[in-house]
């Protein structure tokens, strides 16, 4: 009877899908006599600056409260294992050309990109600080098939010739060269703080005082999600949020003091505070695409451009990336694992995990096959991200890559120069002044506590080769040895 009962309701359902297909080709072929395509998806793309792979509840945060990025990881899916390079504009110009940073010979930010130190054992290389005009970037792919592509917030990859209207954006709403603004409260400019740099946040006028930057760049995303009709949206909402100067809304400080207790990882109510209302921004983006009817065809990307910070600002740590080992600058898992999470109705399945390691040059390819830009020229090869969509469907398909591979060629409070290799479970870190290696395995110890470099020879021979091979073809900048460095100084 039960057999029966679903051959039934077995042939029932094939009727209904077949009728269902005949319908939806129907509509389809409508579309296509009348000359129209199918709309695009939208793609809002949210990148955090600074936040720590632990800085969310869902990664297990204690003291920060995040429950709009909670949700969104209910509804989509949650990476544990993405990367990004360690420090800002690397990260910045992977995302944007699906290139490796070290390939771009952009491994640095761009305030520091022309002015190596000069007194350290190593002299790192001068890198390329304006994102050069002849890579083809996601937003130039996407202005071209007619998406209306914004920049809200951080841009970071370079000087005025090289701002984000030059690279494929219609609008570009507080795009600089600065990587952090003077200060989170309206007007958002000064100077004296940063080395006498007059900082500013352009497009911003009309302010009140008191208003907060995130939430003030909210309300620009919100106004372009508004406005777009019915043209598909490219919308990069870049927050400068959670990068220093540490300043947040008094009233959320006042609540996170309030919650401060001995035992907890996280320590510091105003760094808190700055992760809640980066978390209100989302949720603000979340709902304005529900009010709209456009959530359901809507690419959502949330993910941080490096590590956390774990220097300190006021004399307070900014954040503790544990159980992972360092934070920004540092190619431990502390600098460059951090939080993604993904939503795309249809594709990602809510509350979805998926361990597969992940790389910040991977969403140029993914925005691209979504978005079905095969229409439009796509950059020159060699490119190094890859399309993610295959895990956006099923979180433990495994990609075709051989390894993920860092390259720090600086200094930073955190590091020496270093390069990495992530291959599996295995992960080797060199430091380039004196080439010493360490190698761990990340199942086994992901706080990078054991170093089995000395243990495992064959291992870390085969790593390091691996390393060079890639740092030789994909033709890395290296630091060279500094003839005047004096390890005695009088
Ligand atoms: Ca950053």
């Amino acid at each position: 009877m039960r057999v029966a009962c679903a051959l039934i309701f077995g042939r029932q359902a094939r009727v209904a899908a077949a009728l269902a297909g005949a319908l939806l080709l129907l509509c389809c072929s409508t579309a296509r006599l009348h000359g129209e395509e199918p709309r695009r998806p939208n793609v809002v793309l949210i990148l955090a600056d600074d936040l720590g792979w632990a800085d969310l509840a869902c990664y297990g945060a204690d003291l920060h409260e995040t429950p709009h990025l909670d949700r969104l990881a209910r509804q989509g899916m949650r990476f544990t294992n993405a990367y990004s390079a360690s420090v800002c504009s690397p990260t910045r110009a992977s995302l944007m050309t699906g290139k490796h940073y070290a390939r771009l010979h952009m491994t640095t930010w761009y305030e520091a990109s022309q002015s190596p130190p000069r007194d350290r054992r190593l002299i790192p290389p001068v890198t390329v600080g304006n994102l050069p005009h002849r890579e083809l970037t996601i937003a130039k792919r996407a202005q071209r098939a007619g998406y209306l592509t914004a920049l809200v917030g951080k841009w970071h990859l370079g000087d005025a010739a090289y701002y984000p209207e030059t690279h494929g954006f219609d609008i570009n709403i507080g795009g600089t060269f600065w990587g952090a603004p003077y200060s989170y409260f309206f007007p958002y400019r000064g100077s004296g703080r940063f080395e006498g740099e007059f900082r500013y946040v352009p497009h911003l006028e009309g302010g009140r005082s008191g208003e907060y930057l995130t939430d003030r760049l909210t309300d620009e995303a919100l106004r372009i999600i508004d406005t777009a009709g019915d043209r598909p949206f490219f919308l990069y909402l870049a927050h400068h949020a959670v990068h220093t100067p540490i300043e947040a809304k008094a009233d959320l400080v006042k609540h996170y003091e309030a919650k401060l207790t001995d035992g907890l990882r996280h320590k510091n109510a105003k760094y808190a505070a700055m992760v809640h209302s980066l978390d209100e921004s989302v949720g603000r983006v979340m709902d304005r695409l529900e009010e709209n009817h456009l959530a359901d065809h809507t690419l959502v990307i949330f993910l941080s451009d490096n590590g956390g910070h774990i220097g300190q600002f006021d004399a307070l740590n900014c954040t503790n990336n544990s159980p992972l080992r360092s934070g920004k600058g540092s190619l431990y898992e502390g600098g460059v694992r951090v939080p993604l999470i993904v939503r795309y109705p249809g594709t990602t399945s809510p509350a979805s995990v998926c361990h597969e390691p992940v790389f910040c040059a991977d969403w140029h390819s993914t925005i691209a096959e979504v978005a079905g830009l095969t229409d439009v020229p796509a950059p020159a090869a060699p490119l190094d991200g890859q399309s993610l969509v295959p895990l956006l469907k099923k979180p433990d398909a495994t990609l075709s890559r051989e390894a993920l591979f860092f390259h720090y060629p600086h200094y930073y409070p955190t590091t020496t120069p270093a390069s990495a290799v992530r291959a599996g479970d295995w992960k080797l870190i060199e430091y380039l002044e004196d080439g010493r290696a360490e190698l761990y395995n990340l199942r086994q110890d992901p706080s990078e506590q054991h170093d089995l470099a000395a243990e495992r020879p064959a291992k870390t021979a085969e790593l390091r080769d691996m390393l060079h091979g890639w740092r030789t073809r994909t033709a890395v900048q290296m630091p060279t040895p500094n003839p005047h460095f004096r390890t005695e100084r009088p």
